[in-house]
Formats: structure tokens, sequence, C-alpha cells
């Protein structure tokens, strides 16, 4: 799928069901990376999850005026971070981003992230978001700060947002971690566990205007903390091996 031209940033949207909005982020992002990167050093990989609204017809058609958009369309429904992943894969930078397609994200706060992952250090792998100003109900913030503190304590993963759907990382590291559903949660922690550090920056959030959540905090709670022994073992058997040399000739 990916294409040999390079780009200096890809920025990859994982859509269900945001018929409502998903125009309108594109419109955003080209907006936000053609000041930051100019129109034609950037694209927009939208990964439409076997949405069944008229997301994808309406992503289609707005290629037409948007040439740094790419539309990837998943036959099955996957979710989240399965969109994610096939958006890396296609992806035509080693400077990636992901924001959600709903418009809760800011465009430019992803492509400021960007600026600051280039900036880094190679062995920073990844930068992520930390929502300062939380539009959602009481609730969820609660929820949220439940699952972030429990995962946080456990892991030591340093993060108090993974639920930001603004992340920043090097393709290549990305890649090298083992995937699984609903992993995007744990990026951080592959993330170090891999070797790499890891960047905070603080965005904002902004309400949800149109189109519907797509978990509910018992669900979005459940899952989390299901997956957090398989991530523990999962950093429990990572042996590391130190720098790595090869012989000279
Ligand atoms: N690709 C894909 N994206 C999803 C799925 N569920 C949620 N999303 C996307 O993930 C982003 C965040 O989801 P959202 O429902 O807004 O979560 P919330 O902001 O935490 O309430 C949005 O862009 C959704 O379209 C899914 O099953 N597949
Ligand atoms: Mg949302």
């Amino acid at each position: 799928m990916a294409s040999p031209n390079p780009v200096a940033v890809s920025v990859i949207v994982p859509v269900h069901n945001e018929e409502g909005a998903c125009v309108q982020v594109a419109r955003e992002i080209v907006e936000a990376f053609s000041k930051v990167y100019g129109t034609d050093s950037f694209e927009v990989v939208f990964v439409d999850d076997s949405s069944s609204d008229n997301s994808l017809a309406r992503l289609n058609a707005a290629m037409t005026d948007m040439p740094q958009m790419r539309v990837l369309h998943h036959a099955k429904n996957v979710g989240k971070s399965g969109a994610i992943r096939t958006g890396v894969l296609a992806a035509r930078s080693d400077i990636v981003v992901t924001l959600d397609g709903d418009g809760q994200n800011p465009a430019d706060d992803a492509a400021r992230m960007t600026r600051v992952l280039s900036a880094a250090p190679d062995d920073i792998g990844m930068v992520a978001g930390i929502r300062r100003n939380r539009q959602d109900k009481l609730s969820k913030k609660w929820a949220s700060r439940w699952a972030n503190g429990i995962r946080k304590a456990l892991l030591n993963d340093g993060c108090d947002d993974t639920g930001c759907g603004l992340k920043a990382f090097r393709r290549e590291v990305f890649l090298r971690l083992p995937y699984f559903d609903q992993m995007h949660r744990y990026l951080p922690s592959l993330v170090a566990r891999e070797g790499y550090g890891v960047l905070s920056e603080p965005v904002d959030d902004r309400l949800r205007t149109t189109g519907q959540s797509k978990y509910t905090n018992i669900g979005r709670l459940a899952v989390a903390l299901s997956d957090l022994p398989g991530v523990m073992w999962l950093n429990s058997r990572y042996r590391k091996p130190g720098k790595v040399t090869e012989t000279g000739r």
C-alpha cells in the first residue's frame, strides 16, 4: 500500500461513523499542516473502519479538492487500534501523528507535536498529547481518571492521559510494538518497553458536536483493565540486549 514518495509527516485519522465531522476534520488538518509544512509535504490518511453511515462516501468525495488525502477502508470493523495500525502501515513518512475523526482534537496541536518529535533526539519514540481541559461529562472524566491512575501505578508509564487521540510517534518504533485490540491505550508503556523515551505535550480538547461516542464508561474501563495484566506480562518478558554492534570487515 505504501508508495515511495517521501513526505515530511503522515497524519492518520481512524474513523467509525463520523459522517458529520470527518470532512471538516480533513479541512482543518490540511490547513494546519499546510501552514507548518507547505501544501504538498504531508499526507492525511483516513482509515474508515467499516462505517455504516456515509463517512466513506464523504471522505471519498472530499479527496477531489484535498490532494493530500488518502482514504483506506476496512471491509470489517476492527476497532480504533486496528485502524491506526492500518494507517501506520500505509504511511509514507517516518513521522506519524494520530488524531480522532470526531473533531475533538485540534489539528494545530497535532502539527505542533510532530515538530516536537522531529526536533527530539532519536531515542525519543513518541510524543503523547495530554488533554488539559477535557470537555467530557463528569462521569467520563472520573472513569478516565481511575483508569489512568490504576494503569499508571501498575505500569509506571508516567502518562496521565493515554486515552487522548493525539499521539505522534516514529513509524519504525510503532511497527516494533506487539499489536492487539485496544493497544492504543498502552502506547507509552509499549514504546518504553522498546527502550524509547516518551514526551508529553499539553493539548486542547473540544466538545463532540456531532455523532456519538463509541464507548461507554463501563465498557472502556472493563477493556482497559482486562488488558492490563497482559501488558504487565509483556513488559516482564522483555529482555534488552543493550547496544547492538556489528563487526566490520
Ligand atoms: N476506526 C475505528 N475508530 C473508532 C472505533 N471506535 C472509535 N473510533 C474512533 O476513535 C475516535 C475516538 O472515539 P470516540 O468514540 O470519540 O471516543 P471518546 O472521545 O473517548 O468518546 C473517533 O475518531 C472514532 O471515530 C472503531 O471501532 N474503529
Ligand atoms: Mg471522541
